[in-house]
């Protein structure tokens, strides 16, 4: 009977193939992975942190870290595309330099940047836009991320404008590469090299020295990097050595082929049927995270849960957080923090009730953001070849004993 099930099942799939071509089927998303372990080594000014490769280095939060406002710096996630970062920099000789069209070259010292600028700060989400990629199937590229690759910060430097003034831009100017000083090891790999327009130039993008109060950990870009808040991470250069403008696009790989998806209204695509036109992730969709208790986490029966957790999105701003633990029927409203931080940063939120019966519990959070954009169950979020912006309702699941 079984044997012929088995046949009966073969043939479905099989004929299901040869009519409709693409295999919407075979495309799925699921809660992503929430087993990994810390790592027992620890990377300099870093506590353990889930660890991907250690050249270059690729470190996740784990997910306890995802209770506060503002994400320690080193419990702060970390990743680099090349394995040849250097092992030191002199702060007393780092300098940008600004070159290409503008009026005059110049080079700032760390020190003109923190005297002879006007000094800003802003909190500002950092969120990779491969974080939480292990839930797309089939496998999407990419490092294979759980839902750490993310942290908030409060930042702390100068105006990228201010410095672009400073240079004076000539008048074909469009575009600004920024470079850090991460190098490809083989001379035909492309370096990490990001664009902006010009046109999206605006106040909240800054030059950032200090990250928390500290200066930036050394894997986290010391000791400047770029600040663009509400969009995702790849273009926050880190260890930024060298802005370049110029009329033209310049044609570079990490622009070009690397974090995009589809031009269509779904964003979205399957494996046998790749979406030909591409554009750059950019926006961070609204987004939540439950930081306590984690997956495992044992509680008792009748006695008072609170449940803890992050929301954020590009900056439109945080309306609600619902917490539902009936698997996604019935949701109540999480209590919101009183948004000191701003727009860009995490909100907080916190939900108690007591767990009625025992056995295992399933927690879920879902955010809303003021345009009323919230976040999909997870087995709706749609597939994109290389994993971007997944937002799928969150969830962990508990012992009540
Ligand atoms: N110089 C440089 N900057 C970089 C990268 C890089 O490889 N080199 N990676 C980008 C990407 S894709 C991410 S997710 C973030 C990671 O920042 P973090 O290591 O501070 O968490 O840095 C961005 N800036
Ligand atoms: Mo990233």
């Amino acid at each position: 009977m079984q044997r012929r099930d088995f046949f009966k099942k073969a043939i479905v799939v099989a004929g299901s193939a040869a009519v409709g071509g693409s295999t919407i089927e075979a495309v799925e998303t699921t809660h992503p992975i929430d087993n990994r372990k810390v790592s027992d080594i620890a990377f300099p000014e870093k506590r353990p942190l889930i660890t991907y490769s250690d050249r270059p280095p690729l470190l996740e939060s784990p997910r306890e870290v995802f209770t506060s406002a503002l994400t320690p710096n080193d419990l702060f996630f970390v990743r680099w595309h090349m394995p040849l970062i250097p092992t030191y920099i002199n702060p007393n000789k780092f300098t940008i330099s600004v070159n290409g069209l503008v009026e005059k070259e110049i080079e700032v010292s760390l020190q003109e940047l923190k005297t002879q600028f006007n000094q800003v700060e802003l909190t500002a989400v950092l969120q990779c836009g491969g974080n939480s990629r292990t839930a797309f199937k089939p496998m999407a590229g990419g490092i294979q991320w759980g839902i750490g690759a993310m942290g908030c910060a409060r930042w702390r430097g100068v105006r990228l404008k201010d410095v672009l003034a400073k240079a004076g831009l000539k008048k074909e100017a469009t575009y600004i590469g920024f470079n850090g000083e991460d190098k490809a090891v083989y001379n035909k790999t492309a370096n990490f090299v990001r664009e902006l327009n010009l046109e999206h130039l605006d106040d909240d993008i800054i030059l950032a020295y200090k990250m928390n109060g500290e200066d930036l950990p050394y894997l986290n870009g010391y000791p400047l990097r770029l600040i663009i808040p509400g969009v995702y991470a790849d273009s926050w250069i880190k260890m930024i050595s060298n802005i370049t403008v110029t009329k033209e696009k310049q044609d570079l790989h990490f622009m070009e082929h690397a974090y995009r998806i589809p031009d269509n209204s779904c964003e979205c695509e399957t494996p046998k049927n790749l979406f030909k036109k591409t554009k750059p992730i950019e926006e961070m969709n609204v987004n939540s995270i439950i930081g306590y208790p984690v997956t495992g986490t044992k509680v008792r029966d009748a006695s008072d849960l609170v449940v803890r957790g992050v929301a954020f999105d590009s900056g439109h701003g945080i309306e609600k957080v619902q917490i539902s633990i009936d698997g996604g029927q019935m949701w109540e409203d999480a209590l919101l923090d009183d948004d000191r931080e701003g727009k860009y940063a995490y909100r907080t939120f916190t939900y108690a009730f007591k767990p009625k019966s025992s056995g295992s519990l399933t927690i879920m959070c879902k955010a809303t953001n003021k345009k009323g954009e919230s976040q999909p169950f997870a087995k709706d979020v749609k597939w994109n070849h290389g994993g971007y912006k997944y937002n799928g309702i969150d969830e962990v699941t508990v012992e009540v004993v």
